[in-house]
């Protein structure tokens, strides 16, 4: 059995989609992110980085954290949802996670943060981040351009990666994003088409997350803050 440390946010649907593609069983353990739950001694003890998602395997007694890693541990356990053996679909398979992982989740982050929720002034940040994840985001474009999945034939991992962070470009890069990346966006829809993308995108119902945006909640996400009022 899986532990899955989860909130309804793009890291952890990543996993969320992973499991319910390849019907290992798995147990869901809500992390309110929103509450600070991340930062208690018990999610610490999982995840050092008091980020999600995270996961405890306990055929193995092991943790898996940072979303991608997940998937490629759970890809290699299952035996599922890889492109390939040899050795350029794996060469293939982990440029592309990384470039997720390391580009569009960390640029597409910052430039949310920026947009909707950082004080200003801001233009100069606001500017960087945009580019950035527009950057990231082109390139995905044009690549999706020329095939149907990001890596090899057969839908993966690597597309999983992409659609925890896809169902939230309008927030990363405004209302109009959609029209501007129609390769992305074909592929979203593919992946959403899916089943098993339902049953992911439904986990968010499974407990009762806070969605409000109040004072205890920007202190959780945002603790450096706490910096400037102590300055
Ligand atoms: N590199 C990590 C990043 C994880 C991450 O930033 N998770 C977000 C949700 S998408 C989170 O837990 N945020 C709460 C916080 O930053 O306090 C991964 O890929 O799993």
């Amino acid at each position: 059995m899986i532990k899955f440390y989860y909130h309804p946010s793009p890291n952890p649907a990543k996993i969320a989609l992973f499991l319910e593609e390849s019907g290992l069983p798995y147990e869901l353990v809500p992390v309110d992110t929103q509450k600070g739950e991340q930062h208690g001694a018990d999610f610490l003890a999982i995840n050092p980085n008091g980020k999600t998602p995270a996961i405890f395997d306990d055929e193995v007694g092991a943790v898996v954290f940072d979303s991608n890693a997940i998937l490629l541990y759970l890809a290699e356990k299952s035996g599922q949802f890889l492109p390939g053996a040899d050795q350029t679909s794996r060469a293939d398979t982990l440029s592309w996670l990384m470039f997720i992982a390391t580009g569009i989740g960390p640029f597409s982050g910052q430039a949310v943060h920026f947009r909707h929720f950082a004080p200003e002034p801001k233009t100069y940040p606001l500017n960087r981040y945009d580019f950035e994840a527009w950057r990231h985001w082109r390139i995905l474009d044009a690549r999706l351009a020329q095939r149907q999945y990001l890596v090899g034939d057969t839908y993966s991992i690597v597309d999983m990666a992409f659609w925890g962070w896809a169902r939230a470009i309008p927030f990363i890069l405004g209302d109009d994003a959609w029209n501007q990346l129609p390769n992305v966006k074909r592929l979203f829809d593919d992946i959403n088409a899916r089943p098993a993308a339902q049953r992911a995108d439904n986990l968010k119902t499974a407990h009762a997350f806070k969605t409000a945006i109040d004072a205890e909640t920007l202190a959780a996400m945002y603790p450096q803050n706490a910096r400037l009022v102590a300055a």
